[in-house]
């Protein structure tokens, strides 16, 4: 009797410790320096770019396409090109779809779903999901609103 009382004890500890445990990943969402804030703040419709990760330093905001992340005109500009850290897409009907360059033509392409909302981290994603083909960290270039079956490549 005793010794059964001692295992239950035990179980009691050891369940205490899986529910603490469980409660980590939930407690740290909240918490800054990630892309919840941002995506949770964000007026519906737009997608929108960051040059650090965790969606901090804001390059700009669009709800249409910018096919020059480094011209002089659209959401995105100059020295927008190629320094892009994570993303965010808060659009009501499309995913974005990112091109190393300008023109929003090339094979190359990363998509970023409305399901998925926001990479908060570019340096995991490789252009065509693919190492061999290159980071798309600092190399975004351009975007394009397109449908799902646009994309063969997925942001994570
Ligand atoms: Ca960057
Ligand atoms: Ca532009």
């Amino acid at each position: 009797m005793y010794m059964h009382k001692f295992g239950s004890a035990a179980a009691v500890a050891a369940l205490t410790g899986v529910a603490i445990l469980g409660f980590g990943p939930s407690a740290s969402a909240s918490t800054p320096g990630t892309c919840w804030d941002n995506y949770e703040n964000m007026v519906s419709g737009y997608m929108s770019a960051y040059s650090a990760i965790n969606c901090d330093g804001l390059l700009g905001l669009a709800k249409g396409n910018d096919l020059n992340w480094g011209d002089s005109s659209g959401s995105f500009q100059s020295s927008d090109a190629n320094v892009a850290s994570s993303v965010i897409n808060k659009g009501n009907y499309s995913e974005v779809k990112f091109y190393p360059g300008s023109g929003a033509d090339s094979n190359f392409h990363i998509c970023l779903t409305r399901a998925e909302g926001f990479a908060s981290n570019l340096t995991d994603d490789y252009w065509l999901e693919e190492r061999g083909f290159g980071s798309v960290n600092n190399s975004i270039g351009s975007h394009r609103w397109v449908d799902r079956t646009a994309c063969s490549a997925l942001a994570v």
